[in-house]
C-alpha cells in the first residue's frame, strides 16, 4: 500500500470515515454513510416497512432507519427515523451492534450501520413514503423479501444478543452475498 494511500486513509480515519474490516485482515475500508436500522416489537411481532420504489432496498422488507444526520448521534437517529417512519415515539432502545456493508462494485453505498430494537414506544403507527408497514410474527419473518444478511444476524437480535459483523456484496444492482464475518460482543 502506497503512502499517499495510507496517509489518505489516516485522513478519512481522522475524519471518522474508515471502519475496521477485519474479514480484510485489519484493511481498512472507506465508509462514507453511517445508518442506522431499529427493530419494533410488540408481544410476538415486529415491524417490518416494504421499502418503496426507488429507496435504497427497494422491494425488500427492512425495519425503520435510515441515515445518520451530520452531528447526530445513533440513538437520535434511530428514534428519528423511526418517528418520521411510523409516527410511533420511541421511549427507550437497546443497542445491538455494528454492521458493515460493503458493495465492492459500488464503494459509494457502503455503509456501517448501528442496529437498535425497542419494545417501548408509543402512538399509532402510520406508514410513510418509505414504504407501507406490517407486523409480522417473529418466527413468519420474511427472509425470500428481504437482505441476504438478515438471515445471518437477525436471529441474534431476536434471540437478545449483541453482534458485530461484516457483509461483502458484489454490487448494489445484484445484491449477491459473497462472503461476511458475524461475532456476537
Ligand atoms: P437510506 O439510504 O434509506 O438508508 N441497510 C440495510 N439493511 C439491511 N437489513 N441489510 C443491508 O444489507 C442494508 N444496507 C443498508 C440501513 C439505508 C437503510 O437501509 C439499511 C438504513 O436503514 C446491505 O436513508
Amino acid at each position: 500500500m502506497g503512502i499517499s494511500v495510507l496517509a489518505k486513509l489516516k485522513e478519512e480515519k481522522e475524519k471518522g470515515n474508515a471502519v475496521d474490516a477485519g474479514l480484510l485482515r485489519g484493511s481498512k475500508t472507506t465508509v462514507t454513510r453511517k445508518a442506522v436500522l431499529c427493530y419494533l416489537f410488540k408481544g410476538n411481532a415486529a415491524l417490518l416497512q416494504l421499502k418503496s420504489k426507488d429507496k435504497f432496498g427497494a422491494g425488500y422488507w427492512n425495519a425503520p432507519g435510515g441515515k445518520i444526520e451530520e452531528g447526530e448521534s445513533p440513538e437520535a437517529a434511530a428514534a428519528r427515523e423511526v418517528y418520521e417512519e411510523t409516527g410511533l415515539a420511541v421511549n427507550s432502545l437497546r443497542l445491538h451492534g455494528e454492521l458493515l456493508f460493503v458493495f465492492e462494485e459500488d464503494e459509494e453505498y457502503n455503509q456501517q450501520v448501528f442496529v437498535f430494537s425497542s419494545n417501548d414506544f408509543s402512538g399509532s403507527e402510520k406508514p410513510s413514503e418509505e414504504g407501507i408497514l406490517r407486523w409480522f410474527d417473529k418466527d413468519k419473518l420474511p427472509f425470500n423479501a428481504m437482505w441476504p444478511d438478515d438471515k445471518k444476524w437477525l436471529p441474534l437480535l431476536l434471540d437478545n444478543k449483541r453482534f458485530r459483523g461484516e457483509f461483502y456484496f458484489d454490487s448494489y444492482k445484484n445484491k449477491k452475498l459473497l462472503r461476511y464475518k458475524l461475532e456476537e460482543i
